[in-house]
């Protein structure tokens, strides 16, 4: 039996795929709401394919509980945020876990990190609270790094289908943990030790952050030289060699605009890359205001109230909003004192910001600009809809030709 701690975006589909091949699984969390919810087979999030996930492992392998068990194998995938200020990662949820879980476990037991930490967190903060227990590590409790890979929108498949990194101590335990995500995960699982696991998490989110942040900068480079982005990319994206992703209105979520700063919170002056293209992807939602107000400018409409925000999460066909493009250009906004614009998601159910609209018809009704900041099934689906608008689309999707571009 296992027990997953931390029913999120991570931890509940992961305890649930486990349930799914056989193995029995707690889940616990201390929200309680949370847990009441699971049982009743009500989720908190949307993604495709959980639902029946959820319903099929109630009724066989899996419980839901605030109690850590007493068991031999635990994973953690709680959220590891970072230090606004310091941007040094916040750890006090995978501590307070682990604490939780060293009153309970048996002997010899495995503790598994699956949530993102900084390189060196494990050493730094999980083993003192071990070691300061009385317990010895390699004999009483073991560790592993274990990190997600998934992406939301098609976790599910992808927890199947990616490969794995397993950080461990010794070879033996490493052994003994792939075994058990092999009882799902078809792809490749590569052993190794715990730092290198960290680090790699760390360096492949980083690495898409960059090679984002120079599509953006490509993005801006060819509005002021009067060149199509998206042309230019899908030609140089033809040679063997060159894969560079998208542009877009700024990079949200809580991993790619979450992990960098770990680095660059830990290695001051040398992580230069990775901090301009942090501020690159930061920069972006102001980039999309500028976008706007030469809009306004151009078809002489003086009033904000007239341009419209379509969607509010942080990218196309999940709802999840946490630090999205939208969320940071509003901010920018009321910094500003510049209030007014309207918003509208069709996956965002709860009011999160003024202007908020649930009925899309009513929305596009009462504006003169639609800026597409999320590129959604539903809008794509819609785009009749938005035809007599000025229609700013930074995530070009749109194919009419009046459009303007980021
Ligand atoms: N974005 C762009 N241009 C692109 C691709 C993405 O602007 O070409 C933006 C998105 O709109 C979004 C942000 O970047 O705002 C991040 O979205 P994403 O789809 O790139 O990634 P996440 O944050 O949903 O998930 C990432 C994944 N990591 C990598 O692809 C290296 C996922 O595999 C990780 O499991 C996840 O982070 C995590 O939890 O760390």
């Amino acid at each position: 039996m296992i027990n997953i701690i931390g029913l999120g975006y991570i931890g509940l589909p992961t305890a649930l795929t486990f349930a799914k091949h056989g193995v029995e699984v707690v889940g616990t969390d201390y929200n309680k709401e949370l847990v009441d919810k699971l049982q009743k087979g009500q989720l908190t999030f949307e993604e495709e394919g959980i639902e029946e996930l959820l319903k099929a492992a109630i009724n066989n392998n899996i419980v839901f509980s605030t109690e850590y068990v007493k068991t031999d194998t635990y994973i953690i995938a709680v959220p590891t945020p970072y230090v606004k200020e310091s941007k040094k990662l916040e750890p006090k949820y995978v501590i307070a876990a682990v604490k939780s879980v060293l009153e309970v476990c048996e002997k010899g037991a495995v503790i598994i990190i699956e949530s993102t930490i900084s390189p060196g967190s494990i050493d730094k903060h999980v083993r003192p609270e071990i070691v300061n227990k009385g317990l010895i590590i390699g004999k009483d409790v073991h560790l592993v790094h274990a990190p997600e890979r998934i992406i939301p929108g098609n976790m599910i498949y992808e927890l199947e289908n990616n490969s794995r990194t397993i950080g461990s101590d010794s070879i033996e335990i490493g052994q003994r943990i792939k075994e058990l995500y092999s009882s799902f995960c078809k792809a490749e699982i590569v052993i190794t030790d715990i730092r290198s696991a960290e680090m790699s998490k760390v360096v492949e989110n980083t690495y898409r952050d960059i090679n984002i942040a120079f599509a953006n900068e490509l993005a801006m480079i060819c509005r002021t030289g009067d060149m199509d982005v998206y042309e230019i990319i899908r030609i140089a994206n033809m040679h063997p060699r060159v894969n560079i992703l998208s542009p877009g209105p700024g990079v949200g979520g809580h991993c790619i605009s979450v992990d960098p700063w770990f680095l660059v919170g830990d290695y001051p002056g040398l992580a230069n890359l990775i901090l301009t293209a942090r501020k690159i992807n930061d920069s972006m939602p102001e980039h999309v205001l500028s976008r706007i107000r030469a809009i306004m400018r151009e078809n002489n409409i003086g009033d904000i109230t007239k341009v419209g925000l379509y969607g509010l999460t942080y990218k196309e066909n999940v709802d999840d909003v946490r630090e999205s493009p939208t969320l940071q250009l509003l901010e920018k906004m009321d910094e500003h004192l510049a209030f007014g614009m309207k918003v509208f998601d069709p996956l965002v159910k709860v009011k999160l910001v003024d202007n908020q609209y649930s009925d899309f018809n009513k929305f596009i009704e009462d504006i003169e600009i639609v800026v597409i900041m999320v590129a959604h099934a539903h809008i794509k689906e819609n785009m009749d809809s938005i035809q007599n608008k000025f229609i700013l689309d930074t995530k070009n999707i749109c194919a009419f030709d009046k459009v303007y571009k980021l």
